[in-house]
């Protein structure tokens, strides 16, 4: 398989007017072409992602999340012994990698992240599944160390690449910063996911250069999720957008970019959110979570978790209902490698 990005077959403007087009057939046909494109690439196989949000503690506030640090909510840091048992349990009910996420945590920062680099080496090694990393911003020689382990994927979402909008989003943070250091990752052979928020100020323009510059940078998975308002965050009272714009995001993704991992998150709208997401052209699913493992999603915190609705076999199940199947975990570790 060739991951490799291919020449964009839709220019800048064509992106801007197809976004602009509110017409439900303008929609209809860019989902119908997504998912011709995923099928040629990736057949009718989808990849599933175990997500461990295992610290919700955050030195940032950025004004979309609920962990911001401001917020005054409960907050976990689950033990190493714990993460690695719910990431072999994740492996065990068929996922295809273990993402380990946290809010930026001053803990782990003040020791040099000793616990993240010791939890990621033993997931590794245990699952025998690849790893993605979601640690925030974090020293070019932590990304080295990452690196070095093998962990195959940094996640680092800019969210959207209109500086001025992002100095309101994530407030008191750079950047350049945070752009250079996923850089640096790609740099270092990890693979790198970028991502933008729908609906929180942006214009379609915004949309069409987000959308060019995942491309430019080397992103290998892309995502889009719509804005979530959190309970007492400055954005709380603000409104979620529709659903099309995510949808046609991802369509216009995957028409980009034929190979990429575009996640149809499961945090956005829980399971019921999944159809439409592969729809429009998702290969990924992603944000699975093991039921009562007192785990958090990000956007909905709690949404279909102990309820099991967020599970490899109810994706499963669905995946099926729709003819298409999730793969087995060589497929995705042949995937990366080609
Ligand atoms: N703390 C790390 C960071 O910010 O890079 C990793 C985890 S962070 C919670 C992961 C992503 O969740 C953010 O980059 C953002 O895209 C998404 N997110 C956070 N709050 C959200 C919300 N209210 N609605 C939708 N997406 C949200
Ligand atoms: C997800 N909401 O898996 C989570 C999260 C972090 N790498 C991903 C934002 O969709
Ligand atoms: Fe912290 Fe990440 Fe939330 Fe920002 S998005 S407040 S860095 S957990």
């Amino acid at each position: 398989m060739n991951k490799d990005i291919k020449e964009r077959p839709i220019t800048r403007e064509e992106i801007i007017h197809l976004l602009k087009d509110d017409r439900e057939s303008v929609a209809e046909s860019l989902f119908l072409k997504a998912q011709q494109e995923r099928e040629k690439v990736f057949g009718n196989k989808i990849f599933i992602y175990g997500f461990v949000y295992f610290s919700t503690w955050c030195r940032n506030n950025c004004n979309f999340c609920f962990y911001r640090k401001s917020n005054q909510i409960e907050r976990y840091r689950k033990s190493p012994a714990e993460v690695v048992e719910i990431a072999k349990q994740l492996a065990a009910s068929g996922v295809n990698l273990i993402d380990l996420t946290m809010g930026e945590d001053q803990k782990y920062h003040n020791e040099d992240f000793k616990t993240v680099l010791d939890i990621t080496k033993t997931i590794r090694k245990e699952t025998n599944l690849p790893v993605m990393i979601s640690p925030g911003v974090i020293s070019q020689s932590l990304v080295d160390e990452f690196a070095s382990l093998g962990t195959e994927w940094y996640a680092l979402y800019q969210e959207t690449h209109n500086l001025r909008l992002f100095q309101q989003l994530r407030i008191e943070q750079d950047y350049d910063e945070r752009m250079n250091i996923k850089l640096y990752a790609k740099r270092k052979g990890m693979l790198i996911e970028e991502g933008l928020l729908a609906g929180v100020g942006e214009t379609v323009e915004d949309i069409a250069d987000s959308l060019l510059e995942m491309g430019r940078i080397g992103a290998s998975q892309m995502r889009v999720m719509s804005f979530v308002p959190q309970k007492g965050s400055p954005m709380e009272l603000a409104e979620t957008p529709d659903r099309t714009l995510e949808m046609k995001i991802i369509a216009l993704m995957r028409i980009l970019y034929p190979y990429a991992l575009i996640p149809a998150s499961l945090d956005v709208d829980g399971i019921k959110g999944l159809r439409g997401r592969i729809n429009a052209g998702a290969s990924v699913v992603t944000s699975i979570i093991p039921p009562r493992s007192g785990l958090m999603g990000v956007a909905q915190n709690t949404m279909d978790v102990d309820e099991g609705g967020r599970t490899a076999e109810e994706v499963k199940h669905i995946l099926n209902e729709m003819n298409l199947s999730v793969a087995p975990a060589e497929e995705y570790i042949e995937y990366l490698n080609v």
